[in-house]
């Protein structure tokens, strides 16, 4: 519902607006906008059936069944975040890549916020963004294409925490999640903040599809939350614990196991970031 003294639910991201001063070549050039869908990411693998051009963005005011990675779900609510999934039709990326496009654009979220709202966000490995120790993004990177050609387009699932404050956020989430106007003290206007991630994405899209992605991924280690710091990762049944110590080029991440005190190289996972004792932080 609307409530005056939170004007920011007033507005839309209409695509004529965001488009407006839109600098990308091709990334928003075209966009389905929707007030409320269920997922961002699952109208965009419906329309990679259809061979849509690159640079379609799928734009939702609300998402009902807004998704996180391994079948989790991300809180979407109207007219407080920016939900989009972008749909790119990568030359050469084969699946094996999805790790480090996912860290891509999570570190082009990151510089587009920090442009934006002087803030500077840490990258969670493998996919998260946090501010003041609260998760604010996330990325779900996936693919998608016609029959016979699975891996056609990349999905570029991006949830951002723009102008919630910690009571629209559900109980189980208010001690972890946070938003870009909790951390600024000021609402942000969604409007600019989109076109600057667009015109990042691509960028780093780009340059990416050119020449790798050290620069994505030396931003990513610049600023991570959990390098140097003692974690434990879960990937599915197995369990790590020990230093988060880097990230490899290949996307994965070097622990320096407490046991054994053997470095392993995780591909993707769950991360949770411990205390001197051993308790979660
Ligand atoms: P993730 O699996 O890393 O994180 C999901 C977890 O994060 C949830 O289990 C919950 O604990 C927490 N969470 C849920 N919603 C929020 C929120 N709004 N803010 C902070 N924490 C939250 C992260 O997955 C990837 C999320 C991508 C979301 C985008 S939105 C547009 C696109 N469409 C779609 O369905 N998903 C992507």
């Amino acid at each position: 519902m609307s409530n005056p003294e939170r004007g920011y639910r007033l507005d839309r991201l209409y695509p004529w607006e965001v488009q407006k001063g839109l600098s990308t070549r091709f990334a928003g050039h075209w966009i389905e906008y929707y007030e409320e869908l269920p997922s961002t990411n699952q109208r965009a693998r419906e329309l990679a059936a259809t061979s849509p051009p690159e640079g379609l963005l799928v734009l939702a005011e609300k998402q009902t069944a807004g998704r996180g990675r391994l079948g989790r779900s991300w809180f979407s609510p109207a007219g407080a975040g920016i939900w989009m999934t972008l749909l790119l039709k990568p030359p050469v990326f084969p699946p094996g890549e999805l790790p480090k496009v996912t860290l891509l654009a999570a570190a082009a979220v990151a510089r587009a916020i920090s442009a934006e709202a002087e803030l500077t966000p840490l990258v969670k490995w493998p996919n998260d963004l946090y501010l003041d120790n609260r998760k604010i993004a996330g990325v779900l990177a996936e693919t998608a294409g016609k029959a016979g050609s699975p891996w056609e387009y990349l999905l570029l699932g991006i949830g951002i925490n723009v102008n919630q404050v910690s009571t629209d956020f559900p109980g189980d989430l208010r001690q972890k999640a946070g938003s870009l106007r909790l951390s600024l003290g000021a609402p942000v206007d969604r409007g600019v903040l989109l076109r600057r991630c667009l015109a990042v994405l691509e960028e780093e899209y780009v340059y990416a599809c050119e020449k790798g992605f050290v620069r994505a991924l030396a931003y990513c280690r610049q600023y991570s939350f959990i390098l140097g710091r003692h974690v434990e990762v879960r990937d599915g049944d197995r369990r790590y614990r020990g230093k988060a110590v880097a990230i490899r080029d290949d996307g994965r991440l070097e622990l320096l196991v407490d046991e054994g005190g053997k470095t392993v190289g995780i591909a993707a996972g769950e991360v949770s970031c411990l205390s001197r004792t051993g308790k979660e932080a």
